[in-house]
């Protein structure tokens, strides 16, 4: 079998390698690059396992959808590891994938290689932590591989943090970074990649380039919201704040769509400077899950939930919306909150009394669906199959996309998971980066997450259809939408999908990722060893 062929080309072409390094010849390979010359000392033979243990734990995602084995998985010690194998790969004459894998947190396999070579990630970090703060001049470099939650612990020391954070943490920097990162801050603080100052990465050619916004800035730019098709970002410097200590947590509900949006839009249009909230979402509830779902039971008592079970029956359409914010304090800010809160929320339009408050430590607001996951993996659904389905939706066309999706499609059904809805400024996000938002004149667009778990038979076939359907209805409705963790199997559905950007996108491929070797699970650019 073509895999098979590939296997043994591999291995042959793996020995050749090793015997040039251990003949102590450095010598220009075909490509004309040069072996890194820690490599020569440490060569990377012993960092490679072709071993059924290993390639099976790389071989599916978190999405649990798509399932493709690698050949072997790389667990680097260094970044020049990593250069070793992507320079052998794209040297050789028969080029093999390349996938740098974190957590394996992608939906539908963009962390795989199949045929190809998985490069473990977070074996960089192991022994020795890859985070330095520098405090003085406000940034942290971390490892592509270390987690957020290790970040944050690490900055916390110095009374710092970032400002820009997904919701979960237990993902890495170079995975996020590779998307764009979103959540409640990024309406006043862009996307995690809008904070980046620098990075380090391993380009599709096995170099290890330094970029920024003033050097090889075509790099920096591509790879931010890259979804890996340009290298691997072994280091980012990240922009830092001051920490706050605690959050004023709270959740609002509404049942009215416009009411709901029109608060959301106020809240993310307040500067920094201004009476407003630090972090703001909104969540969806369909039917009973608030009553059922796992989700709920951290923030509502027992009686909040029957008074909002109440609102529920009173709302027409079953549907309620809750608006989730928060307002960050310290010491200093502590007496003061109580009246900031109140002066924002006089201003809002909430179901009278449905608001609920939580105060917690800042870390334990930033990494709540730690809860969560512990509550899922509980009662045995956290590892199931997730056909997530993330969409940014110009504002002009939320309402429609609320009718004819959540009310229409998605309309009595009673999903388990978590629908998320919200604003964020479009003047946050860097045009010149990878990552890609609504191509309208809009300022404000929606980030719309259908999160939704399969936990019984049937599921994962019955929410892929209904995520067709949601697909279907922007195009026939021409809401310019755009998938945020994209996912397209043809060139065309990636053409349409990077829009203006596809030929400058193609252009840096053919310069930074000649072979097409670097994280085929996207499925972009069809690889000739992918296709043989
Ligand atoms: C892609 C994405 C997942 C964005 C937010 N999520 C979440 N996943 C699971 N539970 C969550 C959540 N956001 C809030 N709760």
């Amino acid at each position: 079998m073509a895999a098979r062929a590939r296997l043994v080309a591999f291995l042959i072409g793996m020995a050749s390698f090793l015997s040039i390094v251990a003949a102590g010849q450095i010598r220009p390979l075909p490509s004309g690059g040069q072996l890194p010359s820690g490599l020569f000392v440490h060569s990377i033979a012993s960092m490679i396992r072709t071993d059924r243990n290993a390639t099976t734990k790389a071989s599916s995602d978190f999405g649990r959808i798509v399932e493709a084995a690698p050949e072997a998985v790389l667990h680097p010690a260094t970044p020049a590891d990593i250069a070793a194998l992507i320079r052998f790969s794209a040297s050789s004459k028969a080029p093999f994938p390349v996938a740098p894998r974190g957590q394996g947190h992608s939906a539908r396999g963009q962390s795989l290689a199949p045929g190809g070579v998985v490069v473990d990630m977070r074996a960089l970090g192991r022994g020795h932590r890859r985070i330095n703060v520098s405090a003085g001049a406000g940034y942290v470099d971390a490892g592509g591989e270390q987690l957020w939650i290790d970040v944050l612990r690490a900055t916390l020391e110095h009374g710092l943090a970032p400002r820009a954070w997904t919701d979960y943490l237990r993902l890495t920097v170079g995975g996020t970074l590779s998307n764009a990162g979103i959540g409640g801050q990024a309406f006043r603080h862009g996307p995690q990649i809008a904070n980046v100052r620098e990075l380090d990465v391993v380009t599709g050619t096995g170099e290890l380039v330094t970029c920024s916004r003033e050097e090889s800035s075509d790099l920096f730019f591509a790879v931010l919201g890259g979804l890996g098709q340009f290298g691997v970002i072994t280091r980012a410097r990240i922009a830092l704040e001051p920490a706050p200590k605690r959050a004023r947590w709270v959740r609002l509900a509404y049942t009215d769509v416009t009411v709901f949006t029109g608060d959301q839009e106020l809240l993310i249009s307040k500067k920094a400077s201004e009476a407003g909230f630090d972090y703001v979402e909104g969540q969806v509830q369909l039917n009973r899950t608030l009553i059922d779902g796992p989700e709920s039971t951290p923030f509502f008592s027992g009686a909040d939930i029957n008074r909002l079970a109440g609102l529920v029956s009173r709302s027409g359409s079953g549907a309620i919306y809750f608006i989730e914010a928060a307002m960050y304090y310290d010491e200093a800010t502590a007496s003061s909150v109580d009246q900031k809160l109140e002066a924002v929320l006089e201003q809002l339009s909430f179901t009278p009394g449905f608001v609920f408050t939580k105060d917690v430590t800042y870390v334990q607001f930033l990494d709540r669906v730690r809860v969560e996951e512990e509550v899922l993996r509980s009662v045995g659904v956290w590892d199931v199959p997730h056909p997530w389905l993330n969409l940014f939706i110009p504002r002009s066309r939320i309402i429609g996309f609320d009718t004819g999706v959540l009310k229409g499609i998605l309309g009595g059904t009673n999903p388990v998971g978590v629908i998320l809805m919200y604003p964020m400024n479009t003047n946050k996000w860097d045009d010149r980066m990878t990552a890609v938002t609504p191509q309208t004149e809009e300022d404000v667009f929606y980030a719309v997450s259908l999160l939704r778990s399969a936990v019984a038979v049937g599921d994962v076939e019955r929410l892929e259809r209904e995520n067709e359907a949601v697909l279907a209805f922007c195009t026939r409705e021409a809401i310019r939408c755009k998938q945020y963790l994209p996912h397209y199997t043809s060139e065309d559905g990636w053409r349409r999908h990077f829009g203006t950007k596809w030929e400058r996108i193609a252009e840096l491929k053919a310069k930074y990722d000649p072979q097409t070797i670097m994280a085929p699970g996207q499925r972009i650019f069809q690889s000739s060893i992918a296709s043989a």
